[in-house]
């Protein structure tokens, strides 16, 4: 059906011999998904996907709907987010995250195409979490292993501010939320561990004081910024990601301003395939 060369040893598939109609085949999803689970992040081009395949390829997975507070939607559907940014902008995903941990139960996974790419730049690039827990040196994987912390908001922070004030702030923080999650978390489908924190969101480690939480934190964002754990995706028009939200994370390039990047993104909510969608612990 379609054939997935592996990118580096750590994460990172490239499909090929995908086309638009078979996104609307009976075995689609399970095939995709298998994938998905042996490489993290996916990668293709496939001519003419519109905004509603991205929906129907989302929907082969899990129920969409892990809508995110900041960004506007695509006319065509409330599922498709549109991530625009040019002049002087500052992009907001330019920090090593996995989307929306600040929720007890983050979306599964994201698929996101290219729309408007620019001349050079705007990569995005994934880091696998499985790699980083691995690679830590035993004693330390058994002290996180104990471990739980604390995600908010992040840098969403400073828009609430700025449009809000205190008031906005405190109600921006309020409906985004937070939650704690284990520093080493299980990854539901595939039963692997890997290190759930991330520089985006992650602000405590609970039991800790404030020096020593940050001291472990930093720490750890180093390891997920090394570049054995990582792949890089150069974009071009129409091309695409799938990754799990669950024991990857993503930075995206924001060297291309003032020119224009523009991205559509469906997320998944929940797994179909996973006994416990959406959880991390
Ligand atoms: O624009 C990108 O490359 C990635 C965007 C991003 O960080 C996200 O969708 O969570």
């Amino acid at each position: 059906m379609f054939a997935v060369e592996r990118l580096t040893p750590a994460i990172g598939g490239f499909v090929s011999g995908l086309s638009r109609s078979m996104i609307y085949q009976s075995d689609f999803g399970l095939r995709l998904h298998t994938a998905l689970m042996e490489h993290q992040v996916l990668m293709f081009d496939v001519d003419g996907l519109e905004p509603l395949d991205l929906v129907a390829i989302g929907e082969t997975l899990g129920t969409l709907g892990a809508r995110h507070h900041r960004y506007r939607t695509h006319d065509d559907s409330d599922d498709v987010v549109v991530l625009e940014w040019q002049g002087t902008d500052q992009p907001d995903a330019a920090e090593w995250h996995s989307d929306m941990t600040y929720r007890n139960s983050p979306p599964f996974a994201s698929i996101l195409r290219a729309v408007v790419v620019p001349p050079s730049g705007g990569d995005t690039l994934w880091s696998s979490m499985y790699a980083v827990h691995d690679a830590l040196p035993a004693g330390l994987r058994d002290e996180l292993r104990h471990l739980e912390a604390v995600h908010d908001m992040g840098a969403f922070r400073t828009p609430a501010y700025r449009e809000g004030g205190s008031d906005g702030l405190v109600a921006a923080m309020g409906d985004a939320g937070m939650a704690v999650h284990p520093v080493i978390s299980t990854h539901p489908f595939t039963g692997r561990q890997y290190l759930n924190v991330s520089e985006s969101f992650t602000r405590w480690i609970v039991g800790m004081s404030a020096p020593e939480s940050a001291r472990l934190l930093t720490m750890l964002f180093d390891l997920i910024n090394r570049p054995e754990h990582h792949v890089r995706l150069r974009w071009k028009p129409g091309r695409c990601a799938i990754w799990d939200n669950r024991g990857t994370q993503h930075y995206a390039c924001a060297d291309y301003l003032p020119e224009r990047r523009v991205m559509h993104r469906v997320a998944v909510a929940t797994d179909y395939r996973s006994p416990t969608a959406g959880k991390t612990t």
